[in-house]
């Protein structure tokens, strides 16, 4: 905002595992900021952040929204908080990551009652591999077995004895270890918890005095700090990730947020105390008046203001209606209006600078992750890293006319979310949506019926079967016509056989003494190139298989290149159903994280699907099951896998290999292609 100082700007993401009160906590932030005078409820479909109809449908969030905002301190001091809340919800991970990488700080939600979960393990390590400074806000104190003590504990063993409490709960209210003016200011409460005040306020300060040698120095000798070190030291440690400080709220009755929004202003970066690397090391100059360097790390179509894209701005300024660089693209671009995201009804600025995020309509070159710059520079960024997709679907439009939409539709949802990826599959020639899991793709569904009216059809992918050889087969075949005039004729006998790894060729031509002329040779290997494709079993295209052609004959007139096609493809499918042939499916390598207490579940149903378990292990404090799995079971596994864990468990897969398929297994898929077949004539 034009006058605020880049220095009292607060940039923030609120995380944490899904139903921890993010959304909620947003919306008792805007009311402080008075962008609203009612606090929205997501529970009664009124909050200004889960605003859309799949999510008050849903009750959860589906969306990042970004909202800026004016805090007033204690102190009058006017502060910009520029935060972000995206979903928490496993599917979502896409955003978590974006939203993540653009934020100076991240604060951790965590239900008392429900405490450390999987999601919050998650987007720890997130932040860790950002070296994201953090804070915890322990949610939902007002909750009947609420107890704040546990949750600290937990913390403090989880991620170690930098988790300080700021506010704590006590019977007689919220109760503030650092005052307005850090550490003056605050009084120690009464009775029991003021034995625990003075362990969290020496542990504050301890913390503080660590950052500086000299401060450590004066501490450890007995000389107390003056609030300005404590406050500054506080700020360095919370930047270094040596300081979390530790929030309670109850928001529902409006306790604790006011001291939390103070707590962020004193302990938070500023967009200039955080470094900022490019791709090659070198940091970002943070300064308004530096050169400006920005990042789209969102990207909508949005119904009624179409294309919009998020640029969180790293340095200098950007003003409406000017010419920027997008160094990504390498193409100059053209900026229209600024909007300061507010959730639903973003607001049009004339400026925005380091530390604001600001959407962008209708930029013509753009793109998610694009860098953008001023006009003479050149910046580029680690690109950030999706999880690869896990569920997939085949879609289908429903008739012709929305056949045509239907790619539209696609590219456009593709376009928007790097976790979702469109391809058409070569054998099985569906047209395949893969995404993080099925509740993804069942939003990717809403989406697409409400942005491009186009109501698709979504069905489980067929599984992408191939045939091979397995033994040494011989076939014959004599194509000869009579009628009236020119005949045909062609005799092919050849071999068929699996083809071993170290052989290059697929094609022997052993025909000796000219019984088939040089000539025709090519046509007997494009008989069997043709007939590769559809096998003998069930029609599935035929791998790793050795041809070699060794006998037939000709005739001097007769004889013709289409005449041998014919006899090489008949003669093939003849030697490959003597060659014993069988059915191979896709085997994926799948990597299944659990709790501890599901681990027996998990095992046993991974047999139940013909799964091969590879190995066991933890990683990061969470156990994981690596096993081979045939895809033909894992269409449905992400729904299945949360109903094992209640939500606690998630899965990568990947594809590994082809193996054969078990006899009574491929008897039933060679009985299904034949149904189909005969469905079909
Ligand atoms: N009692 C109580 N309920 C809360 C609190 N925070 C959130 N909730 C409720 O918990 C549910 C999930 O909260 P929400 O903010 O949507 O969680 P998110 O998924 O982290 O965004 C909603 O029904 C909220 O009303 C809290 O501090 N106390
Ligand atoms: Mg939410």
């Amino acid at each position: 905002m034009k006058d605020i100082a880049v220095a009292d700007v607060r940039n923030f993401v609120l995380l944490g595992h899904t139903g921890s009160g993010k959304t909620m906590l947003c919306d008792a932030f805007l009311v402080k900021f008075g962008l609203t005078e009612k606090q929205g409820q997501v529970n009664a479909g009124t909050s200004l952040s889960d605003f859309t109809e799949e999510e008050i449908g849903r009750k959860i969030s589906l969306y990042t929204q970004s909202f800026a905002g004016v805090f007033k301190t204690k102190q009058g001091q006017k502060i910009q908080m520029t935060f972000t809340d995206p979903p928490g919800f496993d599917d979502f991970y896409g955003q978590v990551l974006c939203a993540s990488r653009v934020a100076d700080a991240a604060l951790i939600t965590i239900d008392a009652t429900a405490g450390i979960q999987v999601g919050t393990n998650r987007i720890w390590r997130r932040c860790t591999a950002l070296g994201l400074p953090r804070g915890i806000v322990i949610t939902g104190l007002d909750k009947e077995n609420a107890d704040f003590a546990k949750i600290l504990a937990d913390a403090q063993k989880v991620w170690g004895p930098q988790c300080v409490p700021v506010v704590f709960p006590t019977p007689g209210g919220m109760v503030e270890v650092l005052g307005a003016t850090a550490p003056a200011g605050a009084t120690a409460p009464a009775g029991a918890a003021a034995a625990d005040w003075q362990a969290y306020k020496s542990a504050l300060i301890e913390r503080a005095a660590e950052t500086d040698d000299a401060l450590l120095e004066k501490y450890l000798g007995g000389t107390e700090l003056t609030a300005d070190e404590i406050a500054k030291g506080l700020r360095a440690a919370v930047c270094a990730g040596n300081l979390i400080p530790v929030f309670a709220v109850m928001t529902p009755k409006d306790i604790g947020v006011n001291e939390l929004l103070g707590g962020i202003v004193r302990l938070f970066p500023t967009p200039l105390e955080r470094t900022v690397k490019d791709a090659a090391g070198t940091a970002i100059n943070p300064a308004p008046q530096a050169p400006f360097v920005g990042v789209v790390w969102r990207h909508v179509t949005d119904p009624y203001a179409g294309k919009l894209s998020y640029v969180r701005i790293y340095g200098g300024m950007l003003k409406e209606n000017t010419e920027i660089f997008n160094a990504t693209k390498g193409q100059k671009e053209k900026i229209g209006v600024l909007l300061q995201p507010q959730g639903r009804k973003p607001v049009p600025i004339t400026e925005a600078r380091s530390g604001d995020i600001v959407a962008l309509p209708k930029l013509k070159n753009t793109g998610l992750n694009d860098v953008l710059c001023a006009v003479g520079q050149k910046v580029a960024f680690e690109p950030v890293v999706f999880p690869s997709p896990v569920v997939s679907v085949s879609v289908w439009a429903r008739n012709q006319a929305d056949d045509d939409k239907l790619g539209i539709a696609l590219t456009r949802a593709v376009e928007d979310d790097p976790t979702l990826v469109v391809e058409r599959h070569a054998d099985t020639h569906e047209t395949l949506l893969s995404g993080m899991g099925d509740t993804h793709l069942e939003f990717v569904h809403e989406l697409m019926k409400k942005r491009s009216n186009l109501d698709a059809e979504f069905k489980v992918p067929k599984v992408a079967y191939k045939e091979t050889a397995t033994g040494l087969g011989d076939g014959h075949y004599k194509h000869k016509k009579q009628s009236g005039g020119r005949g045909q004729y062609a005799e092919v006998y050849c071999k068929v056989q699996a083809k071993r790894s170290d052989e290059e060729e697929w094609f022997v031509d052993a025909v000796v003494g000219g019984v088939i002329p040089r000539n025709f040779i090519p046509a007997c290997e494009k008989g069997f190139l043709e007939a590769i494709p559809h096998g003998v079993l069930a029609g599935y295209p035929v791998v790793n298989v050795k041809v070699s052609v060794y006998d037939g004959s000709y005739h001097d007139v007769d004889s013709s290149e289409i005449a041998f096609k014919i006899a090489a493809a008949r003669a093939f499918k003849e030697a490959l159903i003597k060659a014993k042939p069988v059915l191979l499916e896709p085997i994926m390598t799948v990597r299944v994280m659990v709790p501890e207490q599901s681990m027996g579940d998990i095992n046993g149903d991974l047999n139940h699907r013909r799964g091969r378990i590879l190995g066991v292990g933890m990683e990061d404090g969470v156990q994981v099951i690596t096993a081979e799995v045939p895809q033909a079971e894992m269409f449905r596994y992400s729904s299945e896998l949360r109903s094992i864990t209640g939500g606690r468990g998630s899965f990568e897969i990947k594809f590994a290999r082809y193996d054969v398929v078990p006899n009574t297994i491929a008897q039933k898929v060679i009985a299904g292609a034949e149904k189909k077949k005969e469905e079909e004539e």
